[in-house]
């Protein structure tokens, strides 16, 4: 389905050339054209009960709706989607016009497009627990200093007990789900990794490129963790993930944002690979730390980020702010 998505010739025209070389790279043809349609029966949202919005942007064209399935809690997210340059003539001209107000050289309308090229990213979380309804919830944020200490008394015993399920990662690395979707696989178990899109991607366009990669090595939680001794991984993800997005995607390296977050949602070594001008959720100096930067201060100092105090944001309702403000760090 992956392949099939970023076939389709619905890129940015400034992508165009970009997609006619990927195509070229691109060896694992078998997926092309099995997008699949949902029969209504499995259609998972047909008995959804919607109880509140957790939030939505106008700007975004986003919304975060809490509801339940059989008395389930559930979180479904609703996208619009960017437009493509190689759909508009059709969107253009394949649509029916209703006139709202006409002045002069002015006029608006409500354009209604034809089905297929109006499609909602819609991603589902179900059964969905506490922890994910809270998360999509409008909050206000604060910025949380935490000293290697801090680390070791606060953070590190909250999120051994209240992480979420690391499931869906080694589902990937086992190649029991999103296996057609993986975009580079190198199985050695020191410093390999699985590199695929990203659940944010829809992979229509390379404006919003998002893909993931997945170290292989289990029990490094997040940064604070690394050492000089990953450096191996690190360097050896950061080189052959870039080489694979250019070789699928043909976007150079100066066109990426490749970054870790700190606190990150999974604890599970993870990178993020984003295009440079996309302001990907999260990529914000408070919470993004580069993946070059991260090398070259593990090169300069083995243990940079076990001993260097770390600042993130935190969500007013988050478990580990209420855990700094007991210990009075805020
Ligand atoms: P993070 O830095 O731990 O937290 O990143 P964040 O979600 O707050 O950014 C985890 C990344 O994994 C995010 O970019 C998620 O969108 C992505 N992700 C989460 N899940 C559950 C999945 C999944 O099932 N499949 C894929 N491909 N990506 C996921």
């Amino acid at each position: 389905m992956a392949n099939a998505a970023a076939k389709r010739e619905n890129l940015t025209a400034e992508n165009k050339n970009e997609l006619v070389e990927a195509k070229r790279a691109r060896t694992d043809d078998e997926n092309e054209g099995k997008d699949e349609i949902v029969p209504d029966t499995e259609n998972i949202l047909s008995g959804f009960k919607t109880s509140s919005v957790l939030n939505d942007s106008a700007r975004e064209k986003i919304a975060f709706i809490h509801g339940k399935i059989d008395d389930q809690d559930a979180v479904v997210i609703l996208e619009k989607t960017p437009f493509r340059e190689e759909t508009l003539t059709e969107l253009l001209s394949g649509s029916t016009l209703k006139l709202e107000m006409r002045n002069d050289i002015y006029s608006s309308y409500q354009l209604q497009a034809p089905p297929h090229l109006n499609e909602i990213k819609t991603t589902v979380v179900f059964p969905a627990t506490e922890k994910h309804i809270k998360r999509h919830q409008r909050q206000e944020s604060f910025l949380v200093e935490e000293s290697a200490e801090d680390y070791q008394s606060i953070t590190l015993p909250y999120i051994q007990t209240q992480s979420f399920s690391l499931q869906w990662v080694y589902n990937i690395l086992e190649k029991k789900a999103e296996a057609d979707r993986i975009v580079f696989d190198d199985p050695d178990p020191h410093v390999g990794f699985v590199l695929l899109p990203d659940l944010k991607w829809d992979q229509k366009q390379l404006d919003n490129l998002y893909l993931i990669a997945i170290a292989r090595q289990r029990g490094i939680q997040s940064l604070r963790d690394l050492t000089s001794e990953h450096l191996p991984l690190l360097q050896n993800l950061f080189q052959k993930g870039k080489e694979a997005i250019l070789q699928r995607y043909n976007l150079p390296a100066s066109q990426l944002r490749v970054y870790l977050h700190y606190q990150p949602s999974y604890y599970h070594l993870h990178v993020h690979f984003t295009r440079l001008g996309y302001e990907a959720p999260g990529c914000g100096v408070e919470r993004a730390h580069l993946l070059s930067d991260v090398v070259q201060n593990l090169q300069t100092d083995p243990e940079f980020y076990k001993t260097r105090t770390l600042y993130f944001p935190l969500r007013a309702d988050d478990g580990l702010l209420g855990k700094f403000r007991e210990a009075g760090r805020i």
